[in-house]
């Protein structure tokens, strides 16, 4: 009887043991990861001197300049008056004049950066392609990691596109579809999937466009933000009585009429992967959910978009010059057109619903 009781007791002492070795392990793996996460990782010259010039931490709270870089006096007096420039909730509100792009870009290129694109072309939109991918060369993270995904059923007139070091496209293949509805409810699911499985531990921030468009102008690390939704150049001017939100209260897009912040679109939007991620998911949960009822929200996933935002604000906010209408003519507070939709004709590259 007491031989037993030792014997059991010596086993249990041993896993003890290997459970608390375990533990340890565990715990300098977790603290390791939890210090440099949250304290950073010192950073000190590399004259050896002992001075700590700054600390990495995770890039998105921290923002380090250079020490050399010489730029125009910011004015806290004067600036822009013809436009509002940051949200109730305190987001900035990117106008042309509001920001140093050098000032930015010496912030953000030593992080190392990584952005992820993704753009559908499905059916005849392909032809817009390669009008989009040439531009974004020209214009969009000019000199930083960006990596293009381009959805679609017709992988081969994809657009070879030259394009710079350190930039990438890939081409996803997708089934095709008559139906808006699918196109529209599959774009959020596929963004989704796409965090998930290729995006994680790889990118940093995501921005998802429409493809019948073009790029006129910078855009750049301005645009960074967790959360970022880009004002429609359609409503920015009108009433929110106006906008042309979900108004059933069956759907789950539904606005009540007296609320909402601004009219987002849907052709653009972006952020941190894990902001987008949890955008995507919501977006398509509730587009489900709507479908099972057979009620399609007034503007598909923008609807669910705005519902989407105005619960969750976004941090930035990009102006109009982010998103303009070939065919409206350019407003003054406009000051430059950096992304614009292309004129197109539905009965040309829609297909037949
Ligand atoms: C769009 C409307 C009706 C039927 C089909 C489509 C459609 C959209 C399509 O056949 N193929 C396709 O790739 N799209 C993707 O959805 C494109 O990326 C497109 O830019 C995006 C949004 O559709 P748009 O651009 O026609 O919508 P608007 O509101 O910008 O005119
Ligand atoms: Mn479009």
């Amino acid at each position: 009887m007491s031989f037993k009781m030792h014997l059991l007791t010596g086993r249990t002492v041993a896993v003890i043991l290997l459970v608390l070795l375990l533990l340890g392990v565990l715990y300098s793996y977790i603290w390791r990861h939890y210090r440099d996460g949250i304290f950073g990782q010192e950073v000190r010259p590399a004259d050896g001197s002992s001075r700590v010039d700054f600390t990495i931490v995770n890039h998105w709270f921290h923002l380090v300049a250079s020490d050399y870089l010489e730029y125009q006096q910011p004015s806290i007096v004067q600036g822009r008056t013809d436009v509002v420039t940051v949200t109730p909730w305190l987001a900035p509100i990117v106008w042309e004049g509001t920001y140093n792009p050098q000032l930015l870009d010496s912030i953000y290129r030593p992080q190392n950066i990584s952005i992820a694109a993704t753009v559908f072309a499905v059916g005849k939109y392909t032809k817009f392609l390669r009008d989009f991918l040439e531009t974004a060369e020209q214009h969009f993270f000019v000199g930083f990691k960006v990596h293009v995904y381009v959805f679609t059923d017709r992988p081969k007139e994809v657009h070879q596109v030259k394009m710079a070091a350190g930039r990438q496209l890939t081409v996803v293949p997708v089934p095709g579809s008559n139906r808006w509805q699918e196109i529209s409810a599959r774009r959020m699911e596929l963004i989704q999937t796409l965090i998930e499985e290729k995006l994680q531990n790889h990118m940093d921030y995501i921005f998802c466009l429409d493809v019948d468009s073009k790029f006129h102008g910078r855009w750049g690390t301005e645009s960074l933000g967790a959360l970022v939704a880009v004002i429609h150049p359609g409503y920015y001017k009108d009433d929110r009585s106006k906008f042309p939100y979900e108004r059933r209260h069956e759907s789950t897009a539904y606005v009540a009429p007296g609320k909402g912040d601004f009219y987002y679109c849907g052709g653009a939007f972006g952020g941190l992967l894990q902001e987008v991620h949890r955008l995507a998911n919501t977006c398509r949960t509730n587009f489900e959910a709507d479908a099972k009822k057979g009620i399609e929200a007034a503007w598909q996933e923008e609807s669910h978009l705005n519902r989407y935002m105005l619960i969750n604000k976004p941090t930035k906010v990009l102006s109009p010059e982010y998103l303009w209408q070939d065919f409206k003519p350019r407003n003054p507070e406009v000051r430059i057109i950096r992304f614009s939709g292309v004129i197109k004709n539905y009965a040309d590259i829609r297909p037949n619903v």
